[in-house]
C-alpha cells in the first residue's frame, strides 16, 4: 500500500502498518515550559523573554500570556498520572531557564530544580522515559537586557545553564534535547517580530541563530562529560517545500526558499557550514563566526529531532509571468484552524530526504499535531475526528519511512494538552486532552482515548 491510499482521511491505522515500528519505538507526547506551566512567579522564577513580549499590547491574542496557563506546575502529578493512564510510553517536556538560573548566569535556584526533579521521578514511577529540552524559547529577560541571543555570551551563558540541570536530573534523564526549534527563536523572534522578543531585522536574526547554534555546540560536550551514557540532540522544524508546476521560476523560488527554512539549521549541524547561497539570498550578512565555531556545532549528535506540521507550495503567479506565489489554501487539501494544509506525506518525505541526505544516528518526531475546534460536551467528551485522522495519517507516515530504512525511534504528540499557543494564545488547542482553562479540569479528547488504544496495540508498549 502506498502512502497515497493511506493518506485517505481514516479513522484508525492500518494494522498491518504496526509491526514496523521497533520493538523500543518511543510513543510519547510533548510540551513545553512557557505552554504549559503558569505559576510564573512560584519559587523564584524570573521573568523570561516570553513574559515581557506577551505583556506588550497587540503581541498576542486577547492580550493573552502564560502567568497561569494550563497550571501544571500545580497540577504536575495529576498530569503525570493522566499520561500513565493513556500508556504513554515518553514525555517530552521543556525545562524553564528562569527557575533554573533566575539571574540567567550564577547561582542555581534549588526550588526551580526541585520542581523538574519531582517531574521526573514521577514519570519514572509511572514508567514514562523522560525526554528534557532545554531551551524551548523562555529566555531569562535579565539576559535579554544584555543582548539575548544577538550576544555571543548568551551561547555560553546557555552551556552553563545546561551544564547545571543535566548535573542535577541526568542520572535520571538519558535523552536530552538542547535547543527546540533555533528557526522560530531566531527568524520569528528576531526577523519577523511575531515571537519574543519581537525584533523585525533580517541580519540580527541571521546573528542570533548562530549564538543558538553555538550555544547547541557548547553544551552537547558539557552535557556528554557529566553523563556519557546521555543521548543528545537537537529539534529543529522543517517545512518541506513542493513546487506546482515545472516552470523555471518556481524551481528557482522552492530551492532557495528550501535553503532558508529547511537548511538553514540542519547543514551547519550537520556539514558544519552554512549554506552556500542562504546569505545573499536573504540579502543579509553572515554572522561572526569564531574559529572553533562550526566544529563544535558540527559535533556528533545522537539523534535529530524533527517537528513537522505541514508543507509550502509554491507555483507561477498566473497574474505576473516570471514570478512565484504561495499557493495557499491548497485546493482539495484540509487545512487546521491554524490554516496549516494537512500533508502527511510531507513527513514522509522530509523523514527519508533526512536519512538520504545528513544520516543522523537516529530520528525521533519530536513534534507532530494539529490544531482544531474541538467541542467540549460539558461533561466528559471532546468529540475530535479531525485530530485523530491528522494523527492516523501522520504515524502511517512515519511508519512508511522507517519501512523504507529511515532510523526513526519515536514519535511525540504535540501536545499532550492544550496550552498558550505563543501568538494566538490560547484560542488555537493542539491537545489530546482538553483544559477548561477556568476551571483547569483535563478531559481526554476522542483522540487522547484513540492514542491510548493504539499504543496498547503498538509494538513494544507495556500493556496499562
Ligand atoms: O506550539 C508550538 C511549539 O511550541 C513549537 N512547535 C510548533 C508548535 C505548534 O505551533
Amino acid at each position: 500500500m502506498t502512502l497515497s491510499d493511506t493518506a485517505q482521511v481514516r479513522g484508525d491505522i492500518d494494522p498491518s502498518l504496526l509491526a514496523t515500528f521497533p520493538p523500543n519505538f518511543q510513543w510519547g507526547v510533548a510540551t513545553s515550559s512557557y505552554q504549559i506551566e503558569g505559576a510564573a512567579e512560584a519559587d523564584g522564577r524570573s521573568l523570561s523573554i516570553w513574559d515581557t513580549f506577551a505583556n506588550k499590547p497587540g503581541a498576542v491574542y486577547q492580550g493573552q500570556n502564560g502567568d497561569v496557563a494550563a497550571d501544571h506546575y500545580h497540577h504536575m502529578r495529576e498530569d503525570v498520572a493522566l499520561m500513565a493512564q493513556l500508556g504513554i510510553r515518553s514525555y517530552r517536556f521543556s525545562i524553564a531557564w528562569p527557575r533554573i538560573i533566575p539571574t540567567g548566569v550564577g547561582a542555581v535556584n534549588a526550588s526551580g530544580l526541585a520542581f523538574y526533579s519531582q517531574l521526573v521521578d514521577a514519570l519514572l514511577e509511572h514508567g514514562i522515559a523522560p525526554m528534557a529540552t532545554l531551551y524551548h524559547w523562555d529566555l531569562p529577560q535579565v539576559l535579554q537586557e544584555q543582548g539575548g541571543w544577538l550576544s555571543r555570551n548568551t551561547a555560553f551563558a546557555f552551556a552553563d545553564y545546561a551544564e547545571a540541570v543535566v548535573g542535577h536530573l541526568g542520572d535520571r534523564v538519558k535523552h536530552w534535547i538542547t535547543i527546540n526549534e533555533p528557526f522560530c527563536i531566531s527568524y520569528l523572534g528576531h526577523a519577523d517580530g511575531k515571537h519574543a522578543p519581537g525584533m523585525r531585522d533580517p541580519q540580527a536574526a541571521i546573528i542570533a541563530a548562530h549564538h543558538v547554534l553555538l550555544g547547541h555546540g557548547l553544551a552537547v560536550p558539557r552535557i556528554r562529560a557529566l553523563m556519557p551514557d546521555a543521548q543528545v540532540g537537537i529539534t529543529l522544524d522543517f517545512s518541506p517545500i513542493y513546487a506546482a508546476d515545472d516552470l523555471p521560476e518556481t524551481r528557482q523560488a522552492v530551492t532557495s526558499e528550501d535553503t532558508f527554512r529547511n537548511r538553514w539549521f540542519v547543514e551547519p549541524v550537520y556539514r558544519g557550514t552554512y549554506p552556500e547561497t542562504l546569505f545573499a539570498e536573504q540579502h543579509v550578512a553572515p554572522p561572526p563566526i569564531q574559529e572553533g565555531d562550526m566544529a563544535l556545532i558540527s559535533a556528533p549528535l545522537d539523534f535529530l529531532g524533527v517537528n513537522y506540521y505541514s508543507r509550502q507550495l509554491i507555483g507561477g503567479d498566473p497574474d505576473n509571468s516570471g514570478s512565484t506565489r504561495a499557493i495557499y489554501p491548497v485546493p482539495g487539501s484540509a487545512h487546521t484552524v491554524m490554516g496549516w494544509e494537512v500533508f502527511p506525506q510531507g513527513l514522509n518525505d522530509l523523514l527519508l530526504r533526512l536519512h538520504r541526505d545528513y544520516a543522523p544516528a537516529a530520528l525521533y518526531v519530536t513534534e507532530n499535531g494539529a490544531a482544531y475546534n474541538d467541542e467540549w460536551d460539558g461533561g466528559d467528551r471532546v468529540s475530535d475526528p479531525e485530530r485523530r485522522e491528522y494523527l492516523v495519517a501522520h504515524i502511517e507516515a512515519v511508519a512508511h519511512a522507517i519501512d523504507q530504512g529511515a532510523p526513526v525511534q519515536g514519535y511525540f504528540v504535540w501536545s499532550f494538552m492544550d496550552n498558550f499557543e505563543w501568538g494566538e494564545g490560547y484560542s488555537k488547542r493542539f491537545g489530546v486532552v482538553y483544559i477548561d482553562y477556568p476551571t483547569q479540569r483535563r478531559i481526554v479528547k476522542d483522540s487522547g482515548h484513540w492514542y491510548h488504544d493504539l499504543l496498547a496495540r503498538a509494538p513494544g508498549s507495556p500493556a496499562r
